[in-house]
């Protein structure tokens, strides 16, 4: 009788399972492939200078900011991420992602005036889409409540 083959057959399976693991291994990334949302981190609103959450990038934390004239857009994790930083966030936002976990209202007049989209949590948004692409001036989350102050102006 041949011996060598049972311990032929127990490389066999092992290499098997060797190979199964580096397969599990090689698929792990691509499980994890980028959505938009992964470039905003969980937490933020994120505003971007261009549409499809590409170019500069602006995280706020806060609930409120009553005039975006004054925060500027920081180099982001999209595609040619340094595209349009330093420029104001207020009339140059073209998307947004909201990971606050709340709704949000965004408008085009400082101080939550003029016109307001909401934008529901965990929503990525082209702001061409809703009309207010360049035109985002103010924000206010829906925690704050109605008749609340529109007037949080942090710097960022
Ligand atoms: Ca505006
Ligand atoms: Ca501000």
């Amino acid at each position: 009788m041949n011996e060598a083959k049972p311990i032929r057959r127990l490389l066999a399976s092992l290499l098997a399972v060797a190979g199964l693991t580096l397969g599990i291994v090689t698929v792990a990334p691509e499980a994890q492939a980028a959505s938009p949302a992964d470039r905003c981190p969980r937490g933020a609103l994120c505003f971007y200078f261009n549409s499809d959450w590409n170019g500069a990038q602006a995280n706020f934390y806060r609930p409120v900011d009553g005039f975006l004239g004054n925060d500027r857009f920081r180099r982001g994790s999209g595609y040619r991420p340094g595209n349009g930083v330093g420029v104001p966030v207020g009339n140059n936002a073209a998307s947004v992602i909201n990971r606050t976990g709340h709704a949000v209202f965004l408008s085009d007049g400082t101080q939550c005036t003029g016109r307001s989209r909401q934008i529901n949590p965990g929503a990525t948004r082209n702001l061409a889409a809703i009309g207010l692409k360049n035109q985002v001036s103010s924000f206010m989350a829906h925690q704050v409540g109605a008749g609340a102050a529109c007037v949080g102006d942090g710097m960022r």
